[in-house]
């Protein structure tokens, strides 16, 4: 039974991988769903009032980092590189690389085409004259780019510590399947968010709005829409904790009472104080996110962070 009536009349046809993601998530020891089912319209909406929490550091001292340090990222990078997008151009952070860095051609990479156009048409209309060729791909593997920027070195864009969602050694294939995907003499820029002291990192996935905890319970609330499930959601409550072993946040959904509950009709049970794993959000000391570069075939050349060393913006080279 895939598709399901949502509340405003549209239909919906639940994502196969979704289904399979959450029938086998539940069913398996711990529990735990992906965290990119979270980024339905709603989920994305939240993230971006995420963004602007005042516990939420990483967005606005990342893209500060940016504003500082974009001029010398152009100039060890040099003229006539095309920009490699990683995820669809975020609305502050992409038009400040590529106002310093003056790119011969801009590619954003998205698997979700709706934003990827929508994004790339902001961009267009905001750099009249720049080439900006969408690709609309999963970039955890290796992808062909446009014809277009074939004979062009390549400077990739992974802003927003989007590095920090995977575990370590999906994080290297990835790095990997980039280097692949922007070829000879590329260059790649990236934000990773920095181990720092546990109230900071905790409030920053537990706000005091309750923001970040409706992004997590949303995550069961599309659940129950597209998969015409029968989650008691203010049954669950947000938790979110740092993992010092992992050097990770992890986000969870935590059953308050004994649940019992249907997905598709197949029956589940969860107990008091039992868990779904949702998400994690690993960070990285300075060696660290060297060494995790390395891994991934490349090699650091420069490095800036805030002042308070929150976050670490990182120049490296294939
Ligand atoms: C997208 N990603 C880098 C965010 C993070 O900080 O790990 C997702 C997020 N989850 C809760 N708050 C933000």
């Amino acid at each position: 039974m895939l598709k399901r009536e949502i509340e405003d009349g549209d239909v919906t046809l639940a994502d196969p991988a979704f289904r399979a993601d959450v029938l086998r998530g539940l069913a398996t020891r711990p529990r735990a769903i992906p965290a990119r089912w979270f980024y339905d319209r709603r989920g994305s909406e939240l993230f971006e009032a995420i963004t602007d929490l005042p516990e939420y550091y990483p967005t606005r001292t990342e893209t500060a980092i940016l504003r500082e340090v974009t001029p010398q990222v152009a100039a060890l990078a040099g003229e006539g590189r095309a920009v490699v997008e990683f995820g669809s151009g975020s609305s502050t952070k992409t038009p400040i690389l590529l106002s310093a860095v003056a790119p011969a051609a801009y590619v954003p990479i998205d698997i979700s085409g709706d934003f990827l156009r929508e994004s790339s048409a902001g961009l267009a209309s905001a750099f009249p004259g720049l080439p900006v060729l969408p690709v609309e791909a999963d970039f955890l593997h290796p992808i062909a780019l446009p014809a277009q920027v074939a004979g062009l070195p390549k400077l990739g864009f992974f802003p927003g510590s989007t590095i920090g969602n995977m575990i370590p050694h999906a994080s290297v294939d990835l790095l990997r399947a980039m280097k692949q995907s922007l070829g000879e003499g590329a260059m790649l820029l990236i934000g990773m968010d920095r181990v720092k002291d546990e109230d900071t990192l905790v409030a920053a996935y537990d706000d005091a709005a309750g923001v970040t905890a409706g992004f997590n319970l949303n995550l069961l609330e599309r659940i129950n829409r597209e998969l015409g499930a029968t989650i008691p959601i203010d049954r669950f409550r947000h938790r979110a904790l740092w993992n010092d072993d992992r050097a990770r946040i992890e986000m969870h959904l935590e059953a308050q009472d004994d649940l019992d509950f249907t997905v598709e009709g197949r029956p589940f049970a969860i107990r008091a104080g039992e868990t779904i794993h949702t998400e994690n959000s690993h960070k990285y000391g300075p060696r660290d996110a060297r060494i995790l570069l390395r891994s991934g075939g490349w090699t650091p050349i420069a490095e800036w962070t805030d002042p308070a060393g929150l976050f670490a913006v990182i120049l490296a080279e294939a």
